[in-house]
């Protein structure tokens, strides 16, 4: 086929003062950070679905962008081919090693789900060519179980076990073709798993068919041998007017509940920690500390919207902090940055794909940049184990292994033993010193 983006050649490393918009000024994909390459530590992925299989429409208007194989002209299978044709180009230019997708993304549906099925394996064959060609690589596969008129009422969470069961067959094959394609891992957003009003909603018993639905998932997962991890995606809300997968704190409280702990790990979306009322920032430290943080789907919200606007990221501020508690914890294992992002709807030249991955390739570098600098000077550890010293040693210690009862403190306590000072938390200046290193690494390139 034709080149597709036939006005961008292959986007390189030119470093801060390049005057050149398709090329990289901080990303540099193999320069060594931390003993491990650009490309290593922030393992990028483009997402299909909001590039290639999405239109730029919203609930106002019709689609904008230049997609030709949205339009209906093609027949659906040769629609799909030349979407993917036009997919790989795109990774291949941009140079990053991943790409992510759901079923229908890739392979149109049919009438029935044996023809959807056959469909998918159509279009999973074409792929693996496309990679071992191109050498891009499946960071996770997914199903969408929330699009279709069945999952109006959710999917796993549905009241009808008969919807349950198709959700069941589509995320078997999702999971089938996800392993064929050598995926690091397999997500799971709850997308309908929420309910609109609790009227007509019993949220213990849907938790419970929810959780069923995962351990299923988990014997599959080993029945397959597939090797990557299970990921839960939280979101607060949307579509749903509560979603249950809230925030990663809920999701763990779920997974341990159910006995579930040790096969999920989570895959943390930037919009999704706003729109749940926390920064990007809790969301990673809170994973990274629990020991379920799996991935990243990266992006920004609008501060102004109350809604998943799912944005370039565009502030080193913003993702350096993530990406500290990231390094903190070791760094991805088998997860990765995946641009879960939209153009906006204005954004119609086929080259604005192009301005808006170039753009957050480079906020992500810039943050690595700084969050290894703030690692390495230990700026922030060393003055969070100075604050909590107390707990390592003396009085600490021993109330932490259970040496002291409650009535043993008060007594302390009463004969004036005990007599804490406040202290300072130096809010300001930490703030100072995390500027100073964003500075610093801005200014060194
Ligand atoms: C939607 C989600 C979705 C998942 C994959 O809000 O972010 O895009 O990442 O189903
Ligand atoms: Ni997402
Ligand atoms: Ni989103």
């Amino acid at each position: 086929m034709a080149e597709f983006f036939s006005t961008v050649d292959a986007v390189r490393y030119e470093g801060p003062e390049s005057d050149n918009d398709y090329a990289y000024r901080v990303y540099d994909a193999d320069r060594v950070v931390l003993g491990k390459t650009m490309r290593e530590h922030l393992r990028i992925a483009v997402c299909y679905w909001h590039s290639f299989s999405w239109a730029g429409n919203d609930v106002f208007g019709a689609g904008t962008f230049d997609r030709p194989w949205i339009d209906g002209e093609l027949a659906p299978m040769d629609a799909a081919k030349v979407k993917m044709e036009a997919a790989f180009e795109f990774l291949t230019k941009l140079g990053v090693p991943y790409f992510c997708f759901h079923d229908v993304d890739i392979a149109p549906a049919g009438d029935t789900f044996a023809e959807s099925r056959r469909n998918l394996e159509v279009m999973v064959a074409q792929a693996e060519q496309h990679m071992a060609e191109t050498g891009v690589q499946l960071l996770w596969g997914t199903s969408n179980c929330f699009s279709h008129p069945r999952f109006a009422a959710g999917a796993a969470t549905n009241p009808d076990p008969e919807v349950f069961a198709y959700a069941a067959a589509q995320i078997s094959a999702a999971m089938e073709m996800t392993h064929r394609l050598g995926g690091a891992n397999y997500v799971l957003w709850g997308g309908r798993e929420g309910y609109e009003t609790l009227l007509n909603t019993r949220m213990r018993q849907e938790a419970d068919q929810l959780a069923r639905f995962l351990h299923l998932v988990v014997e599959r997962k080993h029945e397959l041998g597939f090797a990557g991890t299970l990921l839960i995606e939280p979101k607060p809300q949307e579509p749903t007017k509560h979603q249950y997968d809230y925030d990663c704190a809920t999701v763990h409280g779920f997974l341990d509940r159910y006995d579930l702990a040790e096969e999920f790990r989570v895959n943390i979306e930037c919009n999704h920690a706003t729109l749940a009322g926390h920064s990007f920032h809790h969301e990673v430290a809170y994973a990274v500390d629990n020991g379920i943080f799996g991935s990243v789907d990266a992006n920004r919200g609008d501060a102004q919207n109350g809604w998943d606007t799912d944005q370039f990221p565009n502030s080193v501020e913003e993702v350096s902090l993530a990406v500290y508690e990231i390094l903190r914890g070791g760094g991805f294992d088998t997860g990765g940055f995946n641009f879960d992002t939209k153009l906006r709807r204005q954004s119609m030249a086929r080259e604005d794909l192009f301005h808006g991955h170039i753009g957050g390739i480079d906020t992500l570098a810039q943050s690595l940049l700084v969050a290894a600098e703030l690692l390495e000077r230990g700026t922030l550890e060393s003055l969070r184990d100075a604050r909590y010293a107390g707990w390592s040693q003396g009085l600490g210690a021993q109330i932490l292994a259970g040496e002291h009862s409650l009535k043993d403190l008060e007594q302390q306590v009463a004969s004036g033993q005990l007599d804490p000072t406040p202290v300072s938390g130096e809010q300001e200046r930490l703030e100072n010193l995390v500027n100073r290193a964003l500075w610093r690494a801005i200014a060194a390139g």
